[in-house]
């Protein structure tokens, strides 16, 4: 077997059925070999960048890892920002990439990156796990499987292999064994650690505890876990937030659901979690970017908390109190199998914590909820997000972008399964949901998937509306276009003409551009034909673009997380 034959099978073997790519003369070798391989439908993107986001899309909501494959040299460089993307939120992505042949390193051949010259490897070195390169065709079986293993170890990473065209070409004597996901760490469980957690369920030192939350991030949902939280959740009438990244690990629309945490979160989540600090908040699986502790103000207390999570690195330096080393499904299933350890002193407080609860729910959950019925023209983004979520099946899947439109979007939006909210929320680049929906719609056909995404976004990466048209992708993708780069135009507008102009952009017709890269495009500049072009844009089965016509003055609903940045002291 040849070198791409065997890398192709062992993404076979490993489930993946689409592999997103740029050709080119570095990876010529690679295109009779997919010719060869039925299991994998290739999808050509626009950009490197692009393939690369939608194999981190891909990865997102298909719950295994995404793949890419691209020259070395310039097209690898276009994939800098899409590997830094899937660093930030734990995404496993392979991004394989061409090299030219290890005797003719360095000899002026036409896109040598090798080491010898710009060197693939290293560029791409601190935003993967892994990067290497297959100098002997007989190194490729373990390379591979190297690579697949710390891409997968939780939380997942980027990984990267550059295949110099020896390797490409050269003969593979052995096949790739699927790797075992009980190698992967998913399951494990610190017991010492999870027993004195029950201490603290009891109430340790004291009358047990009444005000008991959960804050849950996507440590969760990558190991499965949305359901054992559930019950938990449900036997002791616990109240769940999430993170940004997490939202909908919990459904929204759960009488214990406190919504999202942090930026764009809700005022359920803040007061539950941080204007008074409950009585035991247990954190599963989650970074602590500040965005998703509220700029510190989500109290981590000795005595007062339980961390969760399968990196000690990341449970040691955001508690000095009790931290389990585990993963998120493992602990919670084992909560629920140690119950009677428990159980009588959560059952004793459940009234009280019901009226905790019911008190925080008598209160506002959203910021200027009305603000999703206006009739205002040019049209408010609340009222996008609200009517789009009116129209997208329970179950659809939604990627949010990066800008002004992802603070609307998360905080408006309800997520009613895990799964069904993706957004790149570390790092925030634009364009980058544009190709990641096309990457999930891939992976999960029988969904429908959506984008809410900015025409400064569009300007990014919105020539990959013409890859889901060539492939009968049927996304549906939402421009919020209000003729700026909106959530800077928000901090800037006041300070005068120049950075008025710095941030305003020309009101694009991305209805026409959707028709002439053949998608369906239709304008939408009333309100109250959003529920019309929602509904036949989901009914077709080609990819449509809608470009709303959107306000840029809207104020962005974070005035917690902006009240909580006030407070914020980097010396606290
Ligand atoms: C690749 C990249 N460059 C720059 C930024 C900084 N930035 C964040 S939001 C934003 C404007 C986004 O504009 P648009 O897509 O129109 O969304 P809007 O804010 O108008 O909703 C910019 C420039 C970024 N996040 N990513
Ligand atoms: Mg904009």
């Amino acid at each position: 077997m040849l070198g791409t034959d065997f890398i192709l099978d062992a993404l076979a073997a490993e489930g993946l059925d689409h592999l997103f790519m740029v050709p080119g003369g570095l990876v010529d070798p690679f295109l009779p070999a997919l010719g060869r391989q039925t299991a994998l439908r290739p999808v050509v993107a626009a950009q490197e960048g692009g393939a690369a986001y939608m194999a981190d899309g891909y990865a997102r909501a298909s719950g295994n890892f995404g793949a890419a494959l691209v020259i070395g040299g310039p097209g690898l460089a276009n994939t800098a920002t899409a590997l830094q993307a899937a660093r930030a939120d734990g995404s496993p992505v392979l991004l394989l990439s061409g090299e030219v042949a290890t005797a003719l390193e360095g000899r002026g051949m036409f896109q040598d990156a090798s080491a010898q010259t710009f060197d693939d490897v290293d560029v791409v070195r601190t935003l993967t796990r892994y990067s290497t390169s297959v100098d002997n065709p007989r190194n490729l079986h373990d390379l591979v499987r190297r690579a697949l293993l710390e891409m997968r170890a939780p939380p997942g990473a980027p990984v990267h292999l550059s295949v110099p065209q020896d390797a490409q070409n050269g003969p593979v004597a052995v096949r790739h064994a699927r790797i075992d996901p009980s190698v992967l760490g998913r399951g494990a469980l610190a017991l010492p650690a999870a027993q004195a957690s029950l201490a603290l369920l009891r109430g340790a030192d004291g009358p047990p505890p009444v005000k008991v939350a959960v804050l849950a991030g996507n440590g969760v949902e990558a190991g499965g876990g949305a359901d054992a939280l559930r019950r938990f959740a449900e036997a002791w009438d616990i109240p769940v937030a999430t993170t940004l990244r997490a939202k909908g690990v919990f459904p929204e629309d759960h009488p214990l659901s406190l919504g999202v945490f942090g930026y764009a979160g809700t005022h359920h989540a803040r007061i539950a979690l941080a204007d008074a600090p409950p009585d035991l908040l247990l954190v599963l699986g989650t970074g602590f970017g500040v965005r998703d502790t509220m700029q510190g103000a989500l109290g981590v207390t000795a005595g007062r908390s339980v961390v969760v999570d399968t990196s000690p690195v990341t449970i040691g330096r955001h508690t000095d109190g009790l931290g389990v080393v585990a993963d998120c499904r493992a602990y919670v299933e084992w909560l629920l199998d140690e119950r009677a350890q428990y159980g009588a002193a959560l059952e004793s407080t459940r009234a009280a914590r019901a009226q905790w609860l019911a008190a925080i729910r008598a209160q506002p959950r959203l910021q200027d909820p009305e603000h999703m019925r206006s009739d205002a023209q040019p049209i408010h983004p609340a009222r996008i997000v609200a009517d789009l979520r009116a129209a997208l099946p329970r179950d659809g899947i939604l990627f949010v972008d990066s800008g002004a439109h992802r603070a609307f979007a998360g905080h408006y939006w309800t997520a009613y399964e895990p799964g069904t909210y993706i957004s790149a929320t570390n790092l925030g680049p634009m364009g980058w949901a544009i190709p990641a929906a096309i990457g999930g719609a891939c992976a999960r056909p029988q969904r429908r998937v959506a984008v809410i995404t900015g025409d400064g976004c569009m300007h990014m990466h919105g020539l990959e509306v013409a890859t889901a048209a060539r492939y009968g992708v049927p996304v549906v993708f939402v421009v919020v276009n209000n003729a700026a780069l909106g959530n800077v135009w928000l901090r800037a507008h006041s300070e005068g003409m120049v950075p008025d102009a710095l941030t305003s952009l020309p009101d694009l017709d991305w209805a026409g551009f959707a028709r002439s890269v053949g998608a369906l495009g239709v304008t939408v500049r009333e309100p109250a034909a959003l529920a019309g072009a929602f509904a036949r844009a989901l009914a077709a089965t080609q990819p449509t673009v809608i470009d709303v016509k959107a306000d840029k003055r809207c104020a962005t609903p974070v005035a917690d997380w902006v009240a909580a940045s006030a407070a914020w002291s980097y010396h606290e």
